[in-house]
């Protein structure tokens, strides 16, 4: 009885914030190179606050070929809920080339098939952010070094679009992870260090979710 209460007011509070804060969700979205583990973090996310998930994580590059979204997601910190729609967006590259997936004993065919999709899907996510995202994840794999074209590129556009980031310093649970690096790299943002795979760290991960972009 006491927990059907609990459920009622703690429902009844939820619309009551709704209500008054009177404001859309933000959307954020899940940037990055091919293989940080940016569906991996999105299916967490969705997963620890919804149950549910967003997408496949692969071994494979660019598993992820369109952008997929997952729409209100409420995370709760301090008593107070900050409600998100999550972006997942395929992993951005200046180099796609089908011979990349005859490695994983795709044919030819599937192979060109796949990459013309990776192409068409960074295009595609290179428009929502400049269209339609209100702030970024940006999502790195620390144990690779993080000075790249396609990184500093995409941080400068984020930049020069002024949307709050976020970095995220995935695969901490690995050995040759060197967040620090990450940060020397970037000084002038943010950057969590976390395991998206292994759940290291998420409580950070949500506080500074609903710090930045609530
Ligand atoms: N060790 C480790 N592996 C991870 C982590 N996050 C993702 N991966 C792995 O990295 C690969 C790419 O992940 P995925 O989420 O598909 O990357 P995406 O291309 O950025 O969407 C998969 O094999 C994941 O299991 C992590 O925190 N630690
Ligand atoms: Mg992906």
């Amino acid at each position: 009885m006491m927990g059907l209460l609990k459920q009622l007011r703690d429902s009844i509070s939820r619309a009551t914030d709704k209500l008054f804060s009177g404001s859309k969700p933000k959307r954020i979205g899940i940037y990055g190179p091919p293989n940080a583990g940016k569906t991996t973090l999105a299916n967490r996310i969705v997963r620890d606050w919804t149950g549910d998930i967003v997408g496949a994580e692969s071994k494979i590059p660019h598993e992820t070929r369109r952008a997929r979204r997952k729409e209100n997601i409420e995370i709760e910190r301090n008593g107070k809920i900050v409600t998100i729609d999550i972006v997942d967006t395929p992993g951005v590259t200046t180099k796609i080339d089908y011979r990349e997936f005859l490695d994983f004993g795709m044919s030819k065919k599937d192979a060109i098939r796949r990459s013309r999709e990776a192409t068409e899907g960074v295009a595609e996510a290179m428009h929502w952010l400049r269209e339609d995202i209100d702030g970024v994840i940006y999502v790195l794999d620390s144990t690779q070094d993080p000075f790249t074209q396609v990184n500093t590129m995409l941080i400068g556009i984020i930049e020069s679009r002024k949307l709050p980031v976020l970095i995220f310093a995935n695969k901490i649970d690995l050995k040759k992870s060197d967040p620090t690096l990450i940060e020397q790299s970037f000084p002038q943002h943010k950057t969590v260090p976390l395991s998206a795979l292994e759940g290291e760290n998420m409580d950070e991960v949500y506080d500074k979710i609903a710090d930045y972009f609530g």
